[in-house]
Order: structure tokens, then C-alpha cells, then sequence
């Protein structure tokens, strides 16, 4: 007994103590607590920095460490919030997000884990062994700068350089570099510096040929020219996936006019994907207006806003097209404003623009928006290409009673799943009403109208989603249906009524779009291909899934967050079966580089040396 009662009292317990809270969060980030290294070298890492405290010459140590160890418990709790929303820990390089999750509230709060908070649990319990542990230490000398320290700071540098630097390209220093707590947010400091400092850049020629290389060159007669001419308005929806097209719930269709609006003139694609960036909504735009593909830092219209696109506003606006977004959200979110000039929008109608007599969510109703869209359009000098982003179905779909007609059972109300629902068949309402607004006022029937999701609602790792949504689809819902988007593109006069089932994703909307507008390249930079007449589908993952992983027709393939086979996933979307994951090197080296070539193609402005134009991108937008 007396014996327990000394350990106990132990300062050791601090370690004993900070053990339990690492199997919290490596817990909540999914990292299996039972490869039992990461756990010691985490604790290992604490107990030098802890005896470093006590030992060190430092006044006010108590409140510093305090400090400190409160810091990495926040920096903790943020990794599982950050994981829960993205499936990956926080960076160094996203801090400025925190704006825009100050924007988005609901969003956020929304995102909260309870069990995160159990990270903070333990700050007064090890606050209390380090006063105690200082208290009995207080008469042992400190340790000189000149003999311990010099030790301690030589076995820092020698971690460092063994972990973070990885001299014999170590498996299991990698593993523990991406996943262990203070390696992999040291590793992530010492890369953003290391980026910033050291830019190797690939020769044009070479990203020349690589594009050639790992770009099928798709060309064929199907679909070609059939929208020549006539007016295009692409609208991006708000978290809309593909399960809700063509499908009922408690005995309701949930999106009669979409389902309708396949029904005539319109091509559909049904294997679809996201390849979203950290930018969510503005990297879909981005994506598929340029064919490029986002990055994992920050979204692409503040990083290249400066840069030369050549993009769909582009080409449209040189066949003599007026070009105009609207979207019923503030102009400055996202840095919309700013990059829509260079994108080649020539007004954009943001929330500032518009009546904001009916809000839901975060802004503007998609009916109300869908209206006074509808009104800019009328007088419109034809042709027009407009590009309308819609709101109201915005995680976590709020929206009042008053605007709701879907009846959701009573057991899915107050779940995402149920509120989605409502959200979407909100919007399909908006949609409907918009169509018959643009046949009311002639415009329907010379216009191509193209729609697709921006990404997905429901996260397979938050909340009750995945267990709701299997419930629903009777199937398992893996990554493969959470980045399912629907594309349509309705061409009137067509008579053209097909669903294709090529696999693709918004990089290839860009050359899918020209092929039917009739557009034509004038640079070689367009990484995805025309879906219409393309046979063999690949896409590859920024977002949400860690890079490397790809969907490649019927396969889909997730690389395991070390980078790794070893721990990797790879299935049959159609039939559901496991696949040998070490299989898919080529096609996993493939995603990479294409992301690699997409990021040399946007870090060197290459398109820049293409074209040349006497509009100044950045000219401020005529309303
Ligand atoms: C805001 C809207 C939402 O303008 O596009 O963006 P998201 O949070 O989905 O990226
Ligand atoms: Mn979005």
C-alpha cells in the first residue's frame, strides 16, 4: 500500500498520465495505439522536455511549462477536429484557415468531438506533479548551459536528423514521421520552411512531356460541337453527391427535377469524383474551370490569383461570350473577388449584389438566388456563359421548418443525414423553379446547362454519416461513395439521352465542356480528358484522402497516411472487394504525378507563356 502511495506520488506519473492521453488522440486520429512506438517516442519527447523544465536555469518555470503543455494540448485537440473534418492533422501551412473557419460557425461547432475534449482533462493533474517535482528538485543545482545542456541540445539535433531528415529512408522512422505527435508536426515545420527555402524547379519541356505522358489524348466525334454556340451556364451545387439522384426516401423522390431534367437532352455521368483541394467549394470551381488540379495547402484563387488561366470564362469570352458568375455568398470568402478577373469572369454577382431578403444558412436562398439569376440572365447580351454556385445545402443544413417539404422519418430528424436531405430537396425545388423561369423567358432552349457537385455532405468519419448512410444505400459506403458527385450536361435540341459510366472527376470537365462547345486549347496544360469520348477513367485525390490515392475506372485506392503499401486499401467499387493494394504502384506513381506536374504547371505560371492578352487579368469587374 505504501508502496502504490509512492508511486503515486512519483513525478514520473506525469508520464504515466500523458501515455493515457496519447492513446486519446491517437485514438481519435485512427492510429492504431497498439504499434506501440508511437506511444514511446511521444512520451519519450515529453520527458526530455519535461526534465529540460526542471533542470534548466529558467525563472517562472511553472507558469512557462504551463503554458507550453496547455499549447500542445490545443495543438492536440485540433489535430482530431482538423482529422474528423479532412482526415488529416493540422499544418503549419494552413493556419490561415482559421479565418475562414471563424466564417463559418455553425460549420465548426459542428465539427466538435466530445471525447476531444478529454485532451484538456489532464493539464491541472500534470500542472500539479511538475510543481511538486520542481519543489523537491528545488535544491539540486541547475544544470549548467555549459555541460547538460550542450548533451541535450546535441540529442535534440541528433533526433532531429535521424527522424525528421530520415538519412537511411527508414519504413518505420517514415511511419512514425507522419504519425507521431511531435515528429510529424516538427516534420511539417521543417518542410514548409525547407519549400520556401529550396525551389527546385522541373524544366518546362520536362512538365511538357509528362503532361503528354500521363494525359490520355482523348479525341473522338461523339458529342462534338452539339452546343456550339449557344449560351452555357454551369451550376455547381453545394455537397451535392450522387446518391440522391434517382432516389427515394420514406417514399419521397428526394430530386424530382434533376431526375426530370436527365430525362431529356442531357448526358449524365455517373462515375464522377470531387478532386477538391483544401479550398473545398473554390478548388471544384477551380478544378473544373482549368483542368488542373488543386494542392493540399490553400485553395488555388489566393495562391495563383496572380497567375495566366486559360480557362472555360477564358475561351468562352474570346468566342465573343459574356462571362458572369453569382453566387449568394459574401464576395471576399475564398478570395473570389479577387481571383475572378484572372479566371476570366467578367462580373460576379456575390451576396453584396443581390436582395438578401431571404437568407438560409450562410446566405442567400438558392430559390431567391436561383430568381434573381434568372433576371440577370434575361439581359444578358447573348451568348452568355454564367456560372452560378449554389448555397443552401451547406454542411451542417440548417434550414427552417417553413422551407422544408421532404418529410424526414422521425428517427433521422436532428441527423446530418436527415437534414441533407431536406437541404438538397430544398435546392432540387430552387432548381426546378429555375429551369422554368429560363423557359419562360426563351432562354432554356439555347442554352447548355451543366451541373455537378462541388463535393461531398456527408464524411464517412463524422458524426453517425457512415452507419446512416449504409443504413439507407443497404451497402457499405466507402470513400468511393462519399466523392461521388453527379455531372449532367443537358444540350437542348440535342436528342441526345445517355448516362455514361466512364470513371472521371472535375478535372475533366474543362475538355468535356469544349468538346461539346466546340472550344479549342491554345495551351497544352489541360490534365483531364473528354469524358464523352474517353474509354479509361482515372482521377487522383488532394483532399480527404492522402496523396497518392486515386480511383482508376473500377478501382479505388487509398494510401495509407505513412505513404506506404503496408497499411494501404484498394477495392472494386462495383463489386465491393477487397484488392491487393501493393498491386497499384504504377497508378498510385501516376496520381503523384499528375499532382506533382500540376503543381509545377501553377507554381511556374506556365500557361503564361502561351498566352498573351491586352486585357489586364486583374481589371476590376463592370457590373
Ligand atoms: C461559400 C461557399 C461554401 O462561399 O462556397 O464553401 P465551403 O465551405 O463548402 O468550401
Ligand atoms: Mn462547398
Amino acid at each position: 500500500m505504501k508502496k502504490l502511495k509512492e508511486i503515486f506520488k512519483s513525478p514520473y506519473m506525469i508520464l504515466l498520465f500523458f501515455a493515457f492521453k496519447l492513446v486519446v488522440y491517437y485514438k481519435l486520429i485512427d492510429v492504431d495505439v497498439s504499434d506501440i512506438v508511437f506511444i514511446l517516442v511521444s512520451v519519450t519527447a515529453l520527458g526530455l522536455i519535461f526534465l529540460s523544465f526542471i533542470r534548466s536555469r529558467l525563472k517562472r518555470k511553472n507558469i512557462t511549462f504551463l503554458i507550453i503543455y496547455s499549447l500542445l494540448s490545443l495543438l492536440m485537440f485540433a489535430d482530431t477536429m482538423y482529422y474528423n473534418y479532412y482526415n488529416q492533422t493540422v499544418s503549419i501551412k494552413q493556419l490561415w484557415q482559421a479565418k475562414n473557419v471563424a466564417a463559418v460557425p455553425e460549420s465548426f461547432v459542428a465539427t466538435l468531438i466530445p471525447a476531444s475534449f478529454l485532451l484538456f482533462a489532464d493539464i491541472p493533474i500534470i500542472y500539479y506533479y511538475f510543481k511538486k517535482f520542481l519543489k523537491d528538485n528545488s535544491k539540486r543545482a541547475a544544470w549548467s548551459y555549459k555541460r547538460e545542456l550542450k548533451y541535450i541540445a546535441i540529442g535534440f539535433v541528433s533526433i532531429f536528423i535521424l527522424l525528421v531528415v530520415n538519412p537511411f529512408e527508414s519504413k518505420t522512422i517514415d511511419k512514425v514521421n507522419s504519425v507521431e505527435f511531435f515528429s510529424n508536426h516538427v516534420n511539417d515545420i521543417y518542410n514548409a520552411i525547407a519549400e520556401s527555402v529550396v525551389t527546385e524547379e522541373v524544366p518546362e519541356k520536362e512538365v511538357l512531356d509528362t503532361v503528354k505522358e500521363v494525359t490520355p489524348q482523348v479525341s473522338g466525334p461523339k458529342y462534338k460541337n452539339i452546343g456550339e454556340g449557344k449560351n452555357l451556364i454551369v451550376i455547381q451545387v453545394e455537397a451535392l453527391q450522387n446518391f440522391v439522384v434517382n432516389a427515394q426516401y420514406n417514399g419521397q423522390v428526394i430530386t424530382p427535377n434533376l431526375n426530370a431534367f436527365l430525362q431529356q437532352d442531357t448526358v449524365y455521368f455517373d462515375r464522377y469524383y470531387t478532386t477538391i483541394g483544401k479550398g473545398n467549394t473554390v478548388d471544384a470551381e477551380f478544378s473544373t474551370l482549368n483542368s488542373l488540379y488543386p494542392v493540399i495547402d490553400r485553395e488555388c484563387y489566393t495562391l495563383y490569383q496572380n497567375n495566366t488561366f486559360d480557362g472555360l470564362p477564358w475561351l468562352l469570352r474570346d468566342k465573343g461570350y459574356d462571362t458572369l458568375a453569382i453566387h449568394g455568398y459574401k464576395g471576399e470568402f475564398w478570395n473570389r473577388e479577387a481571383a475572378y478577373p484572372g479566371q476570366g469572369f467578367q462580373n460576379f454577382y456575390s451576396m453584396e449584389d443581390l436582395d438578401q431578403s431571404d437568407i438560409i444558412g450562410l446566405g442567400i436562398s438558392d430559390k431567391s438566388m436561383f430568381r434573381q439569376a434568372a433576371d440577370i440572365l434575361e439581359k444578358q447580351k447573348k451568348p452568355f456563359f454564367s456560372f452560378i454556385i449554389t448555397l443552401t445545402s451547406h454542411h451542417p443544413f440548417v434550414i427552417e421548418d417553413k422551407d422544408v417539404t421532404l418529410k424526414i422519418k422521425p428517427e433521422d430528424e436532428g441527423t446530418k443525414f436527415g437534414s441533407y436531405l431536406k437541404t438538397v430537396h430544398y435546392f432540387d425545388e430552387a432548381f426546378g423553379q429555375f429551369i422554368q423561369e429560363l423557359k419562360n423567358e426563351g432562354l432554356y432552349d439555347n442554352t447548355v446547362i451543366a451541373l455537378y457537385g462541388d463535393h461531398h455532405a456527408l464524411n464517412l468519419n463524422m458524426d453517425n454519416n457512415k452507419e446512416m448512410m449504409e443504413k439507407y444505400l443497404g451497402r457499405t459506403y466507402d470513400y468511393d461513395e462519399m466523392l461521388r458527385i453527379p455531372l449532367m450536361i443537358h444540350v437542348p435540341g440535342s436528342g441526345v439521352k445517355e448516362t455514361i459510366h466512364t470513371t472521371g472527376g472535375q478535372i475533366d470537365f474543362l475538355p468535356t465542356i469544349a468538346n461539346i462547345m466546340g472550344l479549342k486549347f491554345d495551351q497544352p496544360y489541360i490534365l483531364g480528358q473528354d469524358l464523352c469520348n474517353a474509354t479509361d477513367g482515372f482521377a487522383a485525390f488532394t483532399a480527404y484522402l492522402f496523396r497518392g490515392s486515386f480511383i482508376h475506372n473500377n478501382v479505388m485506392f487509398e494510401i495509407s497516411r505513412e505513404g506506404v503499401f503496408d497499411g494501404s486499401r484498394a477495392w472494386d467499387i462495383k463489386t465491393e472487394t477487397p484488392l491487393d493494394a501493393s498491386q497499384y504502384e504504377e497508378d498510385y506513381n501516376r496520381a503523384i504525378t499528375v499532382k506533382k506536374t500540376s503543381e509545377e504547371i501553377l507554381n511556374q505560371d506556365l500557361i503564361k507563356n502561351y498566352i498573351h492578352r491586352d486585357t489586364a487579368p486583374s481589371s476590376t469587374p463592370d457590373k
